[in-house]
């Protein structure tokens, strides 16, 4: 090879390398999103979670309603739903693209009633605007039973800009009566990740954990009080679930409202401050549709609150809870797993020291799992006063009574030990409630949870 040749080769080499990148960014992003009549329910513990007492007046008579949403399908058969995840509530499916994607949304109608699909901060031509106004496009409005695919280009225009987070949270929602369409949950979030910080499914690569939180006060009843739903994602008094966050982690919120004149939110962190637009803040201001993006480093352990600062928003169930937990202990005690049907014959359960200390005293809480927020209690406490070595098995009869119900509501019955003395005089207690929170679930293909649900004791009203 001459000396020229060389170079020239060399060239396209790095010309080539260099090229790589922006190439094997530029992905197409295709979802499958159907519009679909369904049943929301806005407490769906029938309480008042913030404070563990009955959901307050006028909201008890009715939190069940008819509302209309977006569901993400697996292809386009329209088949296979796919989970998203609890907190996301009543908003549609996270559409994610990396700066340089372009996002398909194949969309079928199978409500009753035309709609569409308009989004936020993307770029498109007329017919895939989503949204029914003079001069239409073809994808101004979908008649029931038909389909449509939008076609997007998440641009430069779309991301984040420079010197701002990785990523950034873009509205979509129907357009053919928006007003009512919005109100009856036909919106969801966009989140538009920075140009070659998207991993596979184009979440952003330096962060843990993205929430999208939506403060929408949802109106059933043309205004009447007993309709207006102050919520968080379409729950309302700490009913919205799976806000769980591991200590070091960084988050990231986007935060979205939604609404008419009443929807001036106002999100506020306990326990935490957030970094927003160069400051630190613990409060968001939020108008009708508001999109904005605040960072969080989960450094501070616990169960904290997250509410509109509205006064009367906050009063009307604009709350939620979100927790942040440490990194489990190894347990000392394993309460050996059996199956339902066995710990109901047996009336007793297994404890197995799994530490290197002979245990001279163990005591057990247990509790009836409602539903992953909440725990009633059962039994309030076994003791066992035998020592029990390292390695060995105790077995702790608990009542015949115990399971005796097995029709009662509930996913399972939890067990967590409340204080363990060692044989040295040295003791174990849990750094917070429920650790070491160990569940027999009522369905044996119950998908075993991987960290403890900010459980919280039923308090029984007088
Ligand atoms: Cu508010």
């Amino acid at each position: 090879m001459t000396c020229r040749r060389a170079v020239r080769f060399l060239l396209a080499v790095m010309f080539t390398l260099a090229l790589a990148p922006q190439l094997s960014a530029r992905k197409i992003r295709h979802y499958y999103i159907a519009a679909e009549d369904v049943r929301w329910d806005y407490a769906p513990s029938g309480k008042d979670l913030i404070h563990g007492r009955t959901l307050p007046e006028p909201y008890r008579a009715q939190t069940r309603w008819n509302k209309t949403r977006y569901i993400e399908y697996s292809d386009a058969t329209f088949s296979v739903r796919k989970q998203q995840p609890d907190w996301l509530g009543i908003l549609g499916p996270m559409i994610r693209a990396e700066v340089g994607d372009t996002i398909l949304v194949d969309f079928l109608n199978r409500s009753n009633s035309a709609h569409s699909i308009h989004p936020h901060g993307l770029r498109y031509d007329k017919d895939n605007e989503g949204a029914a106004y003079l001069p239409y496009g073809k994808g101004a409005g979908v008649a029931p039973g038909e389909r449509f695919t939008y076609r997007w280009q998440a641009d430069r225009n779309s991301g984040p800009a420079p010197g701002g987070p990785s990523s950034v949270v873009w509205w979509y929602h129907s357009h053919v009566d928006a007003e009512r369409e919005i109100n009856a949950g036909l919106l969801g979030p966009i989140i538009i990740t920075a140009a070659g910080m998207a991993g596979l499914r184009g979440a952003p690569k330096d962060v843990d954990r993205e929430f999208v939180m939506l403060f929408m006060i949802f109106d059933e009843l043309k205004g009447n009080d007993a309709g207006l739903f102050h919520s968080v994602n379409g729950y309302v008094f700490g009913n919205l679930p799976g806000l769980v966050m591991k200590q070091g982690d960084k988050v990231r919120w986007h935060l979205l409202s939604m609404g008419n004149e009443k929807d001036l939110h106002t999100p506020h962190w306990h326990g935490k401050t957030v970094d927003y637009q160069k400051h630190h803040v613990d409060v968001i201001e939020l108008l009708p549709g508001s999109m904005a993006t605040a960072d969080m480093i989960a450094d501070n352990p616990g169960t904290w609150l997250f509410h509109c600062h509205v006064s009367d928003h906050m009063e009307n169930g604009m709350m939620a809870t979100y927790t942040i937990y440490s990194p489990p202990r190894s347990c000392p005690v394993a309460i050996v797993p059996e199956d339902w049907a066995h710990v109901a014959a047996t009336s007793s359960v297994r404890i197995k020291n799994v530490g290197v200390k002979p245990i001279q005293k163990v005591s057990l809480l247990s509790g009836y799992l409602v539903n992953t927020l909440e725990l009633e209690p059962l039994i309030l406490a076994w003791f066992s006063e035998q020592t029990l070595q390292p390695s060995r098995e105790q077995t702790v009869e608990v009542g015949l009574d115990l399971f005796a119900n097995q029709d009662r509501p509930g996913l399972g019955v939890a067990f967590f030990p409340s204080r363990i003395v060692y044989q040295d005089g040295s003791e174990w207690r849990p750094r917070e409630l429920g650790e070491c929170f160990q569940v027999y679930w009522k369905n044996p293909d119950h998908p075993k949870l991987p960290v403890l649900p900010p459980v919280q004791f039923t308090q029984k009203q007088d």
